[in-house]
């Protein structure tokens, strides 16, 4: 080992694990660019990560083809009782999957390092920061962990001698035998790939897979799961939403969270540049919030993570500028395709197609080819310190006051641009019902509807019922300082399938219109579904739409709601006595006002 360790519980649980999966050898990460730096090296010389002529310090992996996104039928939250987990999770008993892991554990790392990453989730020391610490036999992992959370030393001396850290277990579970060749992504089989929570220890293992989520445990696992359940019983909250600043021609400052299911645009919108003249628009998150109550009795949130794995499939200087501008140097990438000249590539990044690419799975493309050039699910890995508009305030150990939450989902009818929940109560119903087609970042058929309540569905660590309950609890605390709650939907499409919305710098329109109903500076409409903007109310200036398309964009069809009712009865059904009452009488209302 490089280093020695103080802390008791780290040196014990070093022991125990290297005892059990039998590396060649352990390396204990300090979080410095020349470790980065000589691992990317190793990395290079292995063949895994091809280096990029076009972009400094920059770095293309391909996975293997079996190893692309999050695994949610693999993905296990292990409590005591399986109601504990509740109906939206999968469960198994926590004795008996830690056997069944340990038997895939043993001997799991011969022929690898093992790397011990201590890390921070939020800025280093903040009072509202967790402190984690992943194993890993997986190089990749090391390095997309020094750009997602903070990995440092001091770290290691805030932890002390008897400080306490949340241990997140990981291999890739492909041990190698003496003189046996790796292959460029080692990844174990499907059926034995493991995600595993232990939330009542605050504990992770997971094992098989080496693709983001699965694998970088600070992300979904840490900061989503095990958080989500803390935050319960702590009294917080720990959410799948952006964090963005908007401020106002006058100088007025907006802190908006929306939680959105993956791939939705959240990165976008997180980074959007307002197409509205005198409005200003900073990134603080793109993905995890993590809310508290502050003595101003007012919810502030931070972001825990320190950098963006990022959808690339889509991302363009039309689309996400800030993001491509992110990106330019200092990055990772994830099954993109490869071009001639040593650069990436992907679909929706450019206008006109390169004559010739390596695609994600290392095979000639050309314009002619069937197959996509990048997978769907292709990321990027960059630094948040890098997005040319970030916030000046995006590591504030305070974070920052949150006036609106909005929730939506990708729907191609039924729901209108933007509405607003009538209280807090009523916009518990709205997220607890919230609806999205699915999409590549989840493995499952894509396209179908999916209810996915505060987009929290995958990330939730205990009963989505008392989850719910939660959140009515949080807003008896915050009373009158509760954010105002809002429903949006970027991807309404019209008869031809064409999307009504323009989106994007566009949707800076709905967020003045928010920050207008938060300043009671503009009335609203009541519909059964909740508070629609008044005629001419939001902001439509220099943008050439019809007021058809707008009628039809903002229209509230009675007939097509009341279809709705029987699928939220069945996802509510699901939830038996957990379900909050107040929920069940939220339904029943909203039945009765579409009559
Ligand atoms: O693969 S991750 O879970 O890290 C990203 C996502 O699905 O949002
Ligand atoms: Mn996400």
């Amino acid at each position: 080992m490089n280093s020695t360790v103080k802390n008791k519980k780290l040196s014990d649980w070093i022991t125990e694990v290297a005892g059990m999966c039998q590396p060649d050898s352990i390396y204990v990460c300090d979080g410095s660019r020349e470790e980065y730096d000589g691992m990317v090296e190793k990395l290079v010389l292995s063949g895994s990560a091809i280096p990029l002529k076009k972009r400094p310090r920059s770095y293309l992996f391909l996975s293997d083809p079996s190893d692309v996104a999050r695994v949610e039928d693999r993905t296990f939250i292990s409590t005591s009782s399986q109601a504990e987990a509740g109906p939206t999770n999968n469960w198994l008993d926590p004795a008996a999957l830690k056997e069944t892991m340990k038997s895939l554990y043993r001997g799991c790392m011969k022929g690898r390092t093992m790397y011990v990453i201590p890390f921070s989730m939020g800025p280093i020391g903040s009072p509202i920061s967790k402190i984690g610490v992943e194993i890993t036999d997986s190089p990749y992992v090391v390095v997309n962990m020094h750009i997602m959370t903070r990995v440092s030393s001091s770290v290691l001396e805030i932890l002390g001698t008897d400080g306490d850290f949340i241990p997140c277990l990981h291999s890739i579970g492909a041990p190698l035998e003496k003189g046996q060749k790796d292959v460029q992504w080692p990844c174990a089989p499907m059926e034995s790939k493991y995600i595993s929570h232990f939330p009542e220890e605050n504990l992770i293992w997971s094992y098989g897979s080496g693709y983001g989520g699965n694998a970088l445990l600070g992300k979904k696992c840490l900061a989503l799961r095990i958080a989500s359940a803390m935050a319960r019983r702590e009294g917080w909250l720990a959410e799948h939403m952006l964090i963005l600043r908007l401020t106002d021609p006058d100088g007025k400052q907006y802190h908006i969270a929306a939680a959105f299911p993956s791939a939705c645009g959240k990165t976008n919108l997180a980074m959007m540049q307002p197409s509205l003249k005198g409005w200003k628009c900073e990134c603080i998150g793109d993905d995890i919030a993590w809310m508290k109550i502050a003595s101003d009795g007012r919810l502030h949130a931070i972001n825990p993570e320190s950098g963006f794995f990022g959808v690339a499939p889509g991302t363009s200087y039309d689309t996400n500028p800030m993001a491509m501008d992110t990106i330019r140097e200092n990055a990772i990438f994830t099954n993109c395709a490869l071009t001639d000249d040593g650069d990436v590539w992907w679909e929706g990044m450019t206008g006109d197609l390169p004559s010739h690419l390596i695609d994600w799975k290392g095979r000639d493309w050309t314009p002619e080819s069937k197959a996509d050039a990048a997978h769907p699910n292709a990321r990027f890995t960059a630094a948040a310190s890098q997005c040319p508009v970030i916030c000046k305030d995006w590591e504030n150990p305070d974070g920052v006051p949150i006036d609106i939450f909005i929730f939506g989902g990708r729907r191609g009818s039924v729901v209108p641009l933007v509405y607003e929940a009538f209280s807090w109560e009523h916009g518990v119903f709205l997220g607890a019902t919230a609806a999205s087609e699915t999409t590549s970042a989840n493995i499952g058929a894509i396209g179908n509807l999916r209810r996915d309540p505060f987009a929290m569905k995958p990330f939730c660590g205990y009963n989505m019922g008392d989850y719910f309950q939660h959140w009515l609890d949080m807003g008896e605390r915050l009373g009158s300082k509760a954010p105002r709650i809002f429903y949006v939907n970027w991807f309404r499409k019209n008869q031809d399938g064409k999307f009504l919305w323009p989106g994007f710098s566009d949707n800076s329109r709905v967020l003045k219109w928010m920050c207008e109903r938060v300043d009671n500076k503009t009335g609203a409409r009541k519909s059964p579904i909740g508070l629609l903007p008044l005629e001419g109310a939001l902001d439509l200036s220099c943008l050439s739409m019809g007021s058809e398309d707008m009628r039809e964009l903002m229209s509230v069809d009675t007939a097509e709601w009341k279809a709705e009712i029987p699928d939220i009865e069945a996802h509510f059904a699901m939830f038996g006595k957990r379900l909050p009452q107040r929920l069940r009488k939220q339904l029943k209302d909203f039945s009765e006002r579409l009559g």
